[in-house]
């Protein structure tokens, strides 16, 4: 997987990328989508989170979280069927009995093109939109057929670094304090400069005081961990080391596409609540037991892409301007670990929404 430095790969603070270390030297670029995803599906992908952004930005801050979801669901699904793929959807807004739309197991796509797994959360933070706060996102990944591990909606723990540090740094069976020395070193910094991302759930209190008790500080989200772990990626600029806690597994799986394709470390367990959940997770394939890698969750030939929705350190947010919309993209795939940063402004603003 690409181990790009840690710096300004994001292109947050607007320097240069670091080079993947898994191109390999003196092959084409035909040789290398061999057996791949075809390099143009990286701008398809963008352009479903970006409709999927534009659909429910109009709905920012009204309060209705059902609505602003549905409404970026609607518009990721209409796009996806758009593109030339034999699609089924493997992370999604529920099973089918619950979800009408982008249910697991869909199939999706024109029905022409490559095998691929799809991971979507249309609207990463929906009370975010609701409320018109900072990092709600279009999230979007697709995969090799087979490249996704198909986590059930339940919580999984996370832990997450960038790239940069010695393998094996961090680790689920460590404690907090552990973890955040072996950062700390690994970083060269001291303690007392590091800062933990988590989200801000009475679940964490033991978690938070454990950082705060080892020295470092805790940067306390209130939604949106895809976003938190994609922040350990550029801690120059975000100020985040390490993330920790836990959350969606569905959003761990996407953070863990987006860790491929810019280089980290991340590890997350499924924590069923009761039978029933474990149950499902045993037919969905998933081992509960196990601490998956990021290769385990995502593997071979990924893209991921989010757009912003509302303003946020990662992305800005869908700007609507008389009848024009910006939105801001970042598209990433990790065979080569190229990240792109799109800035898109789409004209007839208005004929664009009829048509989502
Ligand atoms: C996170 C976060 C989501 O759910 O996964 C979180 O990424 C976990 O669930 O944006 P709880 O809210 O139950 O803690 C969200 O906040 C909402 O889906």
């Amino acid at each position: 997987m690409p181990d790009n430095d840690a710096g300004d790969f994001l292109g947050l603070a607007g320097g240069s990328k670091g080079s993947p270390k898994s191109i390999k030297q003196g092959t084409t670029m035909s040789e290398r989508d061999n057996g791949q995803l075809g390099r143009m599906l990286v701008m398809e992908v963008g352009r479903v989170t970006e409709a999927a952004a534009i659909a429910c930005a109009k709905l920012r801050g009204r309060g209705d979280v059902k609505g602003a979801d549905g409404a970026a669901t609607d518009a990721m699904r209409s796009e996806l069927n758009r593109i030339a793929i034999r699609g089924r959807v493997v992370i999604g807004e529920g099973e089918m009995d619950e979800a009408p739309m982008l249910y697991i197991g869909e199939e999706l796509g024109t029905g022409e093109g490559p095998e691929v797994d799809i991971a979507v959360d249309p609207l990463e933070g929906t009370s975010l939109c609701a409320k018109a706060m900072p990092n709600a996102l279009a999230v979007l990944a697709i995969s090799e057929r087979g490249g996704l591990l198909h986590a059930p909606d339940m919580y999984m723990d996370k832990i997450a670094v960038g790239p940069g540090l010695p393998k094996g740094v961090i680790d689920l069976d460590r404690s907090v304090k552990d973890n955040l020395e072996a950062v700390a070193k690994g970083r060269g910094k001291p303690m007392n400069e590091i800062v933990a991302c988590i989200l801000d759930r009475p679940r964490h209190a033991e978690i938070i005081d454990a950082v705060r008790e080892a020295g470092a500080a805790v940067q306390l989200i209130s939604d949106g961990d895809i976003a938190g772990v994609i922040w350990t990626t550029d801690t120059a600029q975000t100020g985040v080391d390490i993330y920790l806690g836990s959350g969606g597994a569905p959003e761990g799986v996407l953070a863990a596409a987006a860790l491929r394709c810019i280089g980290g470390q991340m590890q997350g367990r499924l924590l069923p609540a009761n039978d029933a959940e474990r149950e499902r997770a045993e037919r969905m394939g998933a081992d509960v037991n196990k601490k998956y890698t990021i290769e385990e969750m995502a593997h071979g030939d990924v893209i991921f892409s989010a757009t912003g929705v509302t303003d946020g350190s990662l992305l800005k947010g869908v700007h609507f301007r008389g009848d024009f919309a910006e939105t801001e993209t970042v598209v990433m795939r990790s065979v080569t670990g190229t990240v792109r940063r799109v800035k898109t402004t789409y004209r007839n603003i208005g004929v664009k929404l009829a048509m989502l």
